[in-house]
């Protein structure tokens, strides 16, 4: 299950080795990058509908290299594979610390970030996608900044500028845009991973300060943060087949 740089370096490897996989997306964006493997978009229907997938298809393992914040994926891929006793492995990145130089204010979720925010108006750089932007709405007071994959059909907050690109990013790229937005502070999710750090390194350059939010919780699992250790997990549960 993919949707992640991580996802993406993990199906190279499988195809590499001439893997029987599957890569999953959940349908989230217009046009997807292709994937060196066959490829599935789209929801499964729920824990019935992923169990009911991965027994039709005869898959032996799970590999979840969803984003962090993906909880609810994770959580169904959790249980279905417990239902059936398949081997999971969570492919996922370290969480980002915050390093010399940086000014961080950790927050538990959206709702912390939402109350993290000053009073006075401020321009935020609010690079969290589009999916949690409705509790930012009623702060009119701020002009917000938001990286989105896909055009949206309607301005998605009252005061904020929109900009369209699929990452990963470089820093001299984001700290470009953040002086041409005069932002004043950024407000990120603990993703962790190369893909999306450059706005924090780009804070950390132009001394701005990051509100940082915490990943959701996830079930226990096997982890695997590297590729090498994602193919000893395969290679120690006898891969047969996997998605
Ligand atoms: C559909 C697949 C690869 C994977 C690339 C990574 C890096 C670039 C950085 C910012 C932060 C954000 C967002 C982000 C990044 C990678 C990775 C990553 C963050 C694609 C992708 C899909 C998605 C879904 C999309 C979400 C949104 C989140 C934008 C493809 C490009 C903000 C997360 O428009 C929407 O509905 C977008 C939704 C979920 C978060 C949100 O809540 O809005 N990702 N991102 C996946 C699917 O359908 O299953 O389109 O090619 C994948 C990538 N996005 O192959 O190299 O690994 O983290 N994605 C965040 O981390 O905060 C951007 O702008 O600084
Ligand atoms: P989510 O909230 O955890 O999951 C909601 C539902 O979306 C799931 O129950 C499932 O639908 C479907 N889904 C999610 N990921 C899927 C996948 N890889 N394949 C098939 N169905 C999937 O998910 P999300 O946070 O919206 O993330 C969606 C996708 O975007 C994932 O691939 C994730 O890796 C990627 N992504 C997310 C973020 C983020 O910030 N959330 C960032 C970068 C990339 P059913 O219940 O119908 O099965």
């Amino acid at each position: 299950m993919g949707g992640t740089t991580e996802a993406s370096l993990a199906a190279r490897a499988l195809a590499d080795a001439g893997g029987d996989a599957v890569f999953s997306y959940a349908g989230r964006t217009d046009a997807p990058a292709q994937q060196p493997l066959p490829m599935r978009v789209g929801g499964f229907g729920g824990v019935a509908g992923l169990v009911e997938y991965l027994r039709r298809e005869g898959i032996s393992h799970v590999i979840d290299a969803t984003h962090p914040f993906a909880a609810q994926m994770s959580r169904n891929a959790h249980a279905a594979c417990g239902a059936l006793g398949l081997p999971l492995l969570s492919l996922q990145r370290a969480a980002w610390a915050a390093g010399a130089g940086d000014d961080w204010h950790h927050v538990g979720d959206i709702a912390g970030a939402v109350a993290a925010l000053p009073s006075d108006p401020a321009r935020v750089f609010l690079a969290i996608g589009k999916q949690n932007l409705a509790p930012f709405a009623a702060l009119t007071q701020h002009h917000f900044l938001l990286r989105l994959v896909d055009a949206p059909a309607a301005p998605p907050l009252p005061n904020c500028s929109v900009v369209i690109a699929k990452g990963p990013f470089d820093v001299a790229g984001d700290m470009a845009l953040m002086q041409e937005h005069g932002i004043t502070q950024i407000i990120a999710k603990n993703a962790g991973g190369q893909g999306a750090s450059a706005k924090l390194e780009a804070a950390r350059a132009l001394g701005l300060p990051v509100v940082m939010i915490a990943r959701p919780d996830a079930p226990e699992r096997d982890t695997a943060q590297t590729i090498p250790a994602m193919m000893d997990w395969l290679a120690h549960h006898n891969a047969l087949r996997g998605v």
